[in-house]
């Protein structure tokens, strides 16, 4: 895929989580060299697992531009066996969070470098590199923030309720521990300056955006900046995990017209501009003069790399018209 040769400098800033948000990654990592595309992803994922720090959405993210993502599960890697895992369910061990045999590599990995003092930033950067990834992965912050489920089963960890309970429990909101001490990574802070433009990937709004957004006053760095989503809801479905189930547990319809309220109603003024997928062009009118975000319409779902590259077009495309 050839580099497209952007008539003026690019610099944006890719705002990414889950599955659903990393294939769009992988399209605009095709488009914009590492001197314009910088990847800012949400870590409220993270949990403590077997003695190892997991940290699902970088890693999503990683297997994604590595090309090595396992297209069947959504999340881990193409190719793997499960000896580990299977050898410590006959131990007994914890196994419902199914970590393959080369993904264990990963894990542990990551895990001596942070116990060697490395940043989580230090230590995706030594990963991604070894997979030969030229553009950067950052963590939104390097200390520890953890996203809560609150349910109808209680308060849970982040991967008891979207593994463990297989998002069963009916959710009645989120929390993130630790979100009001943590600082904005410095690499994302240096990279707002001259960014052209933020893109919000496809990624669930509540526990893959929002704890980004409220990040260390983060949504109000992007005020003056073009900002479009790409709504991961189409159709009244989400492509990938749970949105769906959550918004009809919070009472809000699931759709893309919702989502683009959502974040017009937490982030007033922040969102410029908004994408649908054809499927809802009816609802691009209506976002488009009822909530006064531009909306466009075009092809959101990616099943080939194509698709991919074809919606980072779209967006860096809309992203340049809303440049003021
Ligand atoms: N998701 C599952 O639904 N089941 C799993 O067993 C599972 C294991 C897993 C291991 C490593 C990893 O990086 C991700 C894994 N995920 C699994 C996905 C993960 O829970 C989600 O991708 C994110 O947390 C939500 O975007």
């Amino acid at each position: 895929m050839s580099k497209t040769s952007i008539n003026h400098k690019q610099k944006i800033l890719a705002i990414t989580g889950g599955v659903g948000g990393a294939k769009l990654a992988l399209g605009l990592s095709k488009v914009l060299t590492e001197d314009e595309l910088l990847f800012a992803v949400n870590t409220g994922d993270d949990f403590e697992h077997l003695g190892l720090h997991i940290s699902p959405d970088i890693d999503s993210l990683t297997y994604a531009l590595a090309e090595e993502n396992n297209q069947e599960l959504g999340w881990g890697r193409q190719g793997e066996t499960w000896q580990f895992i299977e050898s410590l369910d006959a131990l007994g061990g914890e196994s419902w969070f199914r970590l393959g045999d080369k993904d264990m590599a990963l894990h542990t990995h990551r895990t001596q470098l942070l116990n060697s003092g490395a940043t989580l930033t230090e230590a995706t950067s030594a990963i991604t590199s070894a997979m030969q990834i030229s553009h950067t992965v950052a963590p939104m912050t390097d200390a520890p923030v953890r996203t809560i489920v609150h349910s109808d089963q209680g308060d849970l960890a982040f991967q008891h309720y979207f593994v463990r309970e297989q998002c069963q429990p009916a959710v009645t909101g989120f929390s993130f521990n630790g979100l009001t001490e943590a600082k904005l990574n410095p690499a994302i802070e240096a990279w707002l300056e001259g960014c052209t433009g933020i893109v919000i990937c496809p990624s669930n709004p509540y526990v893959s955006v929002d704890p980004l957004l409220k990040l260390d006053g983060f949504a109000e760095r992007l005020r003056n900046l073009p900002v479009v989503a790409i709504s991961p809801i189409v159709g009244g479905i989400a492509i990938k995990g749970p949105a769906a189930k959550m918004m009809a547990e919070l009472n809000v319809p699931a759709s893309a017209q919702a989502v683009a309220e959502h974040y017009k109603h937490h982030y007033p003024g922040l969102m410029n501009g908004f994408v649908v997928d054809k499927t809802d062009a009816i609802e691009a009118a209506t976002i488009t003069n009822g909530l006064k975000i531009p909306t466009i319409v075009t092809n959101s779902i990616m099943v080939t790399l194509q698709d991919r590259v074809d919606l980072a077009h779209a967006t860096l495309g809309f992203l340049r018209d809303l440049a003021p």
